[in-house]
Formats: C-alpha cells, sequence, structure tokens
C-alpha cells in the first residue's frame, strides 16, 4: 500500500526568483495539505548527507553546492498516493523533458537548477521528512 506523505523543497533558484507562493499554490490546488514547513539554508555539510546516495554520480559536486548556495523551503506534504501524485505534479528532472503544466516545465531553469525536489518512494519520503522536522513539527 502506498503512503500519505511526501518530502519537497523548493531549491535556492527558484526561492531567489520569488517562485515560493506560486509553486506552494500549485501544491495546494493539486489537493496536497501542508504538514509541515520552513525556510532555511543548508550547508555543505548538511546538503552533502541530503544527497549522500547520487554521491557517486558525476553531479554531485555541483548539486551540493547548488543546494548550499542560498535558502530553500522544505516542507512534509499530504495527500493519497503522495509521493507518486507528486512526481507527476513536478514532472521530469529535466525541464526540457517534463509535461506542459508540471512544476518543473513551469518554472525550473534547467536540469540542475530544477525548482523543487520530490521524494522518490515512501521509505525516502519519511527519511527525508525527519532530516528537517521532529514528529512535533508535523501537523
Ligand atoms: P529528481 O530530483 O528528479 O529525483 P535525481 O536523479 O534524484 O532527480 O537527481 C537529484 C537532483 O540532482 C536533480 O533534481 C537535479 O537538481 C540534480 N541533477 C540530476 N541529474 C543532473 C545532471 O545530469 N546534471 C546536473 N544536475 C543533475
Ligand atoms: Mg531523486
Amino acid at each position: 500500500m502506498s503512503g500519505n506523505r511526501t518530502f519537497t523543497m523548493v531549491k535556492p533558484e527558484a526561492v531567489e526568483n520569488g517562485n515560493t507562493g506560486a509553486i506552494l499554490a500549485k501544491i495546494e490546488e493539486a489537493g496536497f495539505r501542508i504538514v509541515a514547513m520552513k525556510k532555511l539554508h543548508l550547508s555543505e555539510d548538511r546538503a552533502g548527507k541530503f544527497y549522500a546516495v547520487h554521491s557517486e554520480r558525476p553531479f554531485y559536486g555541483e548539486l551540493v553546492e547548488y543546494m548550499s548556495s542560498g535558502p530553500i523551503v522544505a516542507a512534509v506534504l499530504e495527500k493519497s498516493n503522495a509521493v507518486l501524485d507528486f512526481r507527476t505534479l513536478i514532472g521530469s528532472t529535466d525541464p526540457s523533458e517534463a509535461a506542459d503544466g508540471t512544476i518543473r516545465k513551469l518554472f525550473a531553469e534547467s536540469k540542475a537548477k530544477n525548482a523543487v525536489h520530490g521524494s522518490d518512494s515512501d521509505d525516502n519520503a519519511a527519511i527525508e521528512a525527519s532530516f528537517f522536522f521532529a514528529d512535533l513539527e508535523q501537523f
């Protein structure tokens, strides 16, 4: 059975460009409830830990540098079938391949600077939510 929570971040370039509100509106319009949310600036060390699963990939250094380049907005979201439905809402990693109307098609600058993160499994959603939020901060 699939879970009902996922984890997202509005990434640094989208925050910098003033797109946080528009992206959160798309998320709520799609039926997701905001369970937890905060704005914070990841250190390189914390960004490296969050993306440790990608540490062998060629873009890891660039990804860590980018994700620690400015503040992000992190959030836990709730909806039935949350992980898969959120991946559909955000679209493909590379915005040039993302479907029309998806958040990445609308707001991403490039495959690297692609506006939002979305968990890829229920297990990772739980791990990622607890990376940023205590149980008492999730409503
Ligand atoms: P996802 O965010 O769609 O799940 P992943 O493959 O998990 O994509 O990659 C994590 C993040 O790493 C992407 O969102 C993007 O910011 C960055 N990334 C992925 N592939 C590349 C690449 O080929 N070049 C530069 N950055 C990349
Ligand atoms: Mg991923």
